[in-house]
């Protein structure tokens, strides 16, 4: 299908047209935003962005909204939010294959994404009628105690390119049943599937009627400046900001000075254990989809592996074959696995970390550029002599270090001593080993898995990690926590005044 009439299913024709009447080359905020499909690198969309005037009327509408959202009945909210998901449910096909058009993903992972957007949905409309708090006995008679979550304020949401529409949704589902209303500023590298999903988002509001504000989800579209606008502005309760270690020390701080929350996901650089008693059949699929897989733009993906050196001379070589039959093209096609990098930036950060390996005494297979419209690569695989230097980097990219170890612990240490720590994975059959990395000596990161790779998280469980990957967790378990502010509460029910702690105060 042409990507012009897959816009105009979500409304978007005229951004299309814009682009090919456009001359402006990507990315030209100041003359609207040039949205290139990393397909083949070819201008598919043209959008206006919003100016500072533009986001401060968007975070106004946003607080309006916020003012009467917050007194609909949560389970009634949630009902919103069980629609939101039935309309994504309806519109799967033609939103998944806009992710993998507008970010490069195999279309298998495009509609994953939109499947894990439905996910967490449904996940939602359930909790909007568990936002339980707890009950205190008083110390004090004729007195009760409870606490209760109220919403927090508007929530803005600033996604990356990689995971363009899901990660929105882990926040948005769960922002929505909490009471808040929502602001998304999506990466400038996909604009377009936020905008569709903004057109889902409307379509549903309108089919719930009145209890739907005007201004309940927004989307911004901008760069840097229109962030920044965001996470510096006293209306924005809450900052959730998905992207580079780099950009959470900015906004981290910025947020904290206004004594704001932020919810921050930030770089990874997941690594995996593979024990002599692992499957090594199960571990090598598994090792593929982790570290080629999304073309290694996952903040999930593998990208150390440590392998006990009595399997080394065994797996490493039956890893690299596999590697050279991935096969690396249109992720639209059929049988491919391995779509193009988001863009040249992206390829050159590749090429620079696979010179470092290299001149860090790195043997490398792969890497290679394949064809020469888009930035597709060939996965690479670095089999390094030493745990430093590049390999302490997340270069955003299919490149995987593989080094040899001779102890666990000695390979758990290595693992936990990078800056990072979102993810990681053990392979082996033996209980003590699985046991001894996840236990509180072993895996320092929030998502530890035993026989499958580091990425592909459901949302059911807390999302995120430590250290220098911002300590933020979406989705799963009590994630909706974030998204609400805790008001302890104390009813005197009593004719009489006792205070706490046995204090006297006659009057
Ligand atoms: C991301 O790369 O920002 O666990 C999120 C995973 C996906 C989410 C990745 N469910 O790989």
């Amino acid at each position: 299908m042409d990507i012009s009439d897959l816009l105009g299913r979500f409304g978007l024709q005229d951004c299309a047209a814009a682009a090919r009447s456009s001359t402006a080359q990507s990315p030209a905020l100041k003359d609207g935003l040039v949205v290139e499909t990393p397909i083949d690198g070819s201008p598919i969309a043209r959008l206006a962005a919003d100016d500072a005037d533009g986001v401060a009327a968007k975070i106004a509408a946003a607080q309006a909204a916020f003012a009467r959202w917050r007194l609909v009945p949560a389970p009634r909210r949630g009902e919103f939010v069980r629609m939101l998901g039935e309309t994504l449910r309806a519109r799967k096909e033609d939103l998944g294959r806009l992710v993998s058009i507008e970010c490069g993903k195999i279309l298998s992972e495009g509609l994953g994404e939109v499947q894990e957007m439905i996910d967490v949905c449904d996940f939602a409309v359930g909790l909007s009628r568990q936002l339980y708090g707890l009950t205190m006995p008083s110390e004090r008679p004729g007195h009760h105690m409870r606490e209760m979550w109220h919403p927090l304020g508007p929530v803005a949401v600033i996604s990356a390119f990689n995971f363009p529409v899901a990660v929105w949704s882990w926040n948005a589902a769960l922002a929505l049943v909490c009471g808040n209303s929502c602001l998304w500023k999506p990466s400038e590298k996909t604009p377009l599937v936020a905008l569709a999903v903004q057109a889902l988002a409307d379509e549903t509001a309108a089919r719930f009627g009145d209890d739907a504000p005007a201004g309940l989800s927004q989307v911004v579209i901008g760069g840097r400046e229109a962030g920044e606008r965001l996470v510096d502005d006293a209306r924005v309760a809450l900052v959730s900001a998905t992207g580079s270690t780099r950009m959470g020390r900015e906004v981290g701080p910025r947020v904290a000075a206004r004594f704001a929350r932020s919810l921050l996901e930030l770089g990874g650089n997941n690594a995996g254990v593979i024990c002599p008693s692992a499957d090594l059949d199960l571990a090598l699929r598994a090792v593929c989809f982790s570290a080629a897989g999304t073309a290694g733009q996952r903040c999930t993906t593998l990208r150390r592996l440590f392998v006990h050196e009595k399997i080394y001379r065994d797996l490493v070589p039956k890893l690299k074959k596999a590697y050279a039959g991935l096969s690396v093209g249109n992720p639209l096609e059929e049988g491919v696995l391995v779509g193009p990098l988001i863009d040249q930036g992206a390829y050159e950060r590749m090429h620079y970390a696979l010179d470092r390996a290299r001149s860090q005494g790195g043997k490398i297979a792969g890497g290679e550029r394949v064809g020469d419209a888009g930035y597709y690569v060939r996965p690479a695989i670095a089999e390094m002599p030493a745990h430093e230097g590049i390999v302490m980097e997340e270069t955003f990219a299919p490149i995987l270090y593989v080094f040899r170890y001779s102890r666990l612990d000695e390979a758990i240490a290595m693992q936990n001593s990078t800056a990072q720590g979102l993810s990681s994975c053990i392979f082996t059959r033996d209980v003590q080993e699985a046991e001894r990395f996840l236990s509180a000596g072993g895996s320092d990161c929030g998502i530890a898995n035993v026989n499958i790779g580091p990425s592909g998280a459901e949302i059911g469980g807390a999302f995120g990690g430590e250290k220098e990957t911002g300590g933020g967790r979406e989705s799963g378990a009590d994630a909706w926590k974030a998204y609400m502010r805790r008001q302890t509460q104390t009813v005197n029910y009593s004719a009489d005044l006792p205070l706490a702690q046995g204090v006297k105060f006659d009057v």
